[in-house]
Order: C-alpha cells, then structure tokens, then sequence
C-alpha cells in the first residue's frame, strides 16, 4: 500500500503553514493529493516536491516561477555552486544558545519555549541535526567541564525528549507501509539516538513504535512479534557486560523474517556474524537515511 500523509504532518516535514500548502495547491496545482474522508492525502513523492518548493521559496524564488518546473528542475535551480554547499548546513550555535542560557540560569520554563519555538520553526529533520545533536553534545562537554550538573542535563534531556516525541508523533505517516521498533537493550540509558532515529525514519513513511531505553530482549520481541514489525532497531552507546548478550538473545527471540538494525557510538564493537539474522550495522543517521530509502524504492 503506498504510503500517504495528513496534512499536518506535510506541513511539519515541509516547514510550510497549512494555509501555504493549500493556497500553493489551489493557485498554482504544485501537488495534487487524494482526498479521503480523513481530508488531503499526500504521497512520499508529493511531500518532496513540496520540500524542494519551499527551500527554492526560503532562498528567494517567487513561487509563481518555480511551481511549475519538474522536480529535476527545481533539484537543478538547487544545486550547489561549490562542492563545500553541498554538505548540510553546519549546525549553527545561535540556535540553540538561549537553549543552553536558559538551562544554566536554571530556567526550564524559558528552555522549554525556545525549544517549543524551534520545534515548530524547524522540519523535523533540521530538529534532528541543527538542534538534538549540536545541543546534547554541548551540554555533555559543559557537564565534563563541570559547568552544568547533572540535574540540569536531566532537565534538558526531559525537555528534548518530550519534545522530539511529540514531533515524532506529529508526523507518524496515515498509512504506513511497515512499523519498525526501536528501543535500547536492557542497562542502555541513552536514548535520543533511537529518538532521533524514530523521527527521521517517520518521514520516509515507516510507523516508528518507540519502545523506549533499557529493555529486556524478550520484551522487544515480545513486541515485534505482536506489531508485525518488519525491523527492531537497537541503539547502542555504552557496551556494559550484558550488551552482546542481550542483543545476542534478541535476535534468538525475534519473530521471523524481522531485520536486526544497530546503531550509535559502540554498535560497531559488536561481534553479529553468527547471530542467525539479517543485520545491519548503521553507521550513523545519515546511513539510516540511506537505509530507509533502500526501503522506500525496494521490495520490502
Ligand atoms: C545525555 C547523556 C547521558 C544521559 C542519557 C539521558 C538520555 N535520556 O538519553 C545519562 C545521564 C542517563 C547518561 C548516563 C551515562 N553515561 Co552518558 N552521556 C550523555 C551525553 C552528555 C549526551 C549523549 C547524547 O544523547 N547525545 C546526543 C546523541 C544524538 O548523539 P550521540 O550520542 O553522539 O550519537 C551520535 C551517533 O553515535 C549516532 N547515534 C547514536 N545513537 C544511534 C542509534 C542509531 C540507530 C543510529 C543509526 C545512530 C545513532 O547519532 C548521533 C549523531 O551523530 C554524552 C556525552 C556527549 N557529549 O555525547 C554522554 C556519554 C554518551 N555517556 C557516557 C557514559 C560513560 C555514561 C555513564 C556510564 C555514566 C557516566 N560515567 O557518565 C552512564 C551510563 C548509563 C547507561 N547505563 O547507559 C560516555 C560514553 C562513553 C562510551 N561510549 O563508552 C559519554 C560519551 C560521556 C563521556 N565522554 O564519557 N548519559
């Protein structure tokens, strides 16, 4: 089935406002979803052209000149001059800066409106690499340096963690093609690796069921099997003494013909030759990313 989307999470993934996407609809016809009785309906490919639209818009073409270019076009109109362009933008400090001020004066009402601020400014996938990341890197080096204690970077990890959840649900596509389960395995704490995974997984049309850090293997695929779930993804930061185990013990338990996927700092330390499984060890988010448009224009 293919997969499609509701309007609001067109809008979250594109960064346009609802009454933007359906005025550009309506005047120029750049997309033309489905309706059903649950309203719009938008395709995997409507959703592209739709991002390729308004980053073409945010760099100051007028909307009438582009709608009508083929998405090749607009990819051309987009292509970098120079090959350093072509890496995303480097994360920019001032983002998240009265993110971290509002945390070190102790003010968790303010961090949490800048975060609400960002998390409706931004798409989904610039929360996940302009903000998650840069932020939860800065506040680790400041606790090493013993600037922000540890009840502070429980503070913002409560913040981010609520806040990427409620983006990751927001965007949950209407009708998913497969659901895939991410969790860590049992004595795992760090989590916005499989957070930030389950968003960006969300916007290639997967139904991310988010289990959550530091569960027992049964109870992951305990989980599997009950959803139908075509992937587990564990992620691994920290490799304690039960980590192969655990992982070793998930893969006997997992339903059949589930893939096993890791990532995170440690994954890779991980002897998975013999686990009976398909694996895939991802080297970082943007693998992931890869991994889900194997899916996309696969056979899955
Ligand atoms: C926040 C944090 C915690 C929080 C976690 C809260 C939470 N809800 O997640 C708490 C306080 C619980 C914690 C505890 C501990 N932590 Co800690 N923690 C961090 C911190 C500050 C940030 C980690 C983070 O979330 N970063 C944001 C994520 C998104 O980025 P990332 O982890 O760098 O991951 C990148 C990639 O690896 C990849 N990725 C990550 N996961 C996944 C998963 C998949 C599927 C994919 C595809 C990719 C991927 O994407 C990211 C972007 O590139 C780091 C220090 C730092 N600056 O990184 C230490 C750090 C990870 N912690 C560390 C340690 C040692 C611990 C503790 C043992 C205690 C201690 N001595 O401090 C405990 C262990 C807890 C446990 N049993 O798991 C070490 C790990 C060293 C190691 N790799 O062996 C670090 C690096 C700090 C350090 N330098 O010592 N921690």
């Amino acid at each position: 089935m293919a997969v499609r989307y509701p309007i609001r999470a067109v809008a979250k993934a594109t960064g346009l406002s609802l009454d933007t996407l359906r005025a550009w609809e309506r005047r120029y016809k750049v997309v033309v979803p489905e309706r059903s009785d649950r309203g719009r309906q938008y395709g995997v490919e409507d959703v592209d052209r739709l991002r390729l639209l308004a980053r073409l818009v945010e760099k100051g073409h007028a909307i009438g000149t582009v709608a009508a270019l083929s998405n090749q076009e607009l990819e051309n109109l987009l292509a970098p001059q120079s090959s350093e362009e072509s890496q995303d933008p480097p994360p920019s400090r001032d983002l998240i800066l009265p993110v971290l001020a509002a945390i070190e004066r102790f003010d968790p009402a303010s961090a949490a409106d800048e975060l609400g601020r960002l998390g409706a400014s931004l798409s989904p996938r610039d929360l996940v690499y302009q903000v998650a990341i840069p932020l939860m890197r800065e506040v680790g080096i400041r606790w090493h340096q013993g600037t922000l204690a540890i009840a502070q970077e429980h503070l913002i990890s409560q913040m981010l963690g609520n806040l990427l959840g409620t983006v990751a649900r927001l965007i949950r596509p209407s009708s998913p093609s497969a659901r895939m389960i991410f969790a860590t395995p049992a004595g795992e704490l760090h989590e916005f690796g499989i957070l930030a995974s389950a968003m960006l997984t969300s916007m290639a049309g997967i139904e991310p069921i988010y289990l959550g850090p530091d569960l027992p293997s049964h109870e992951i695929a305990e989980a599997a099997s009950r959803s139908g779930a075509r992937v587990i993804l564990l992620g691994i930061t920290v490799i304690q003494e039960s980590t192969a185990g655990e992982v070793r013990a998930l893969a006997a338990a997992m339903p059949e013909p589930a893939e096993l996927w890791l990532g995170g700092a440690r994954a890779g330390e991980l002897d998975l030759s013999d686990l009976g499984r398909k694996t895939v060890l991802l080297e970082d988010l943007p693998a992931l990313e890869g991994e889900c448009r194997r899916w996309r224009y696969g056979s899955w």
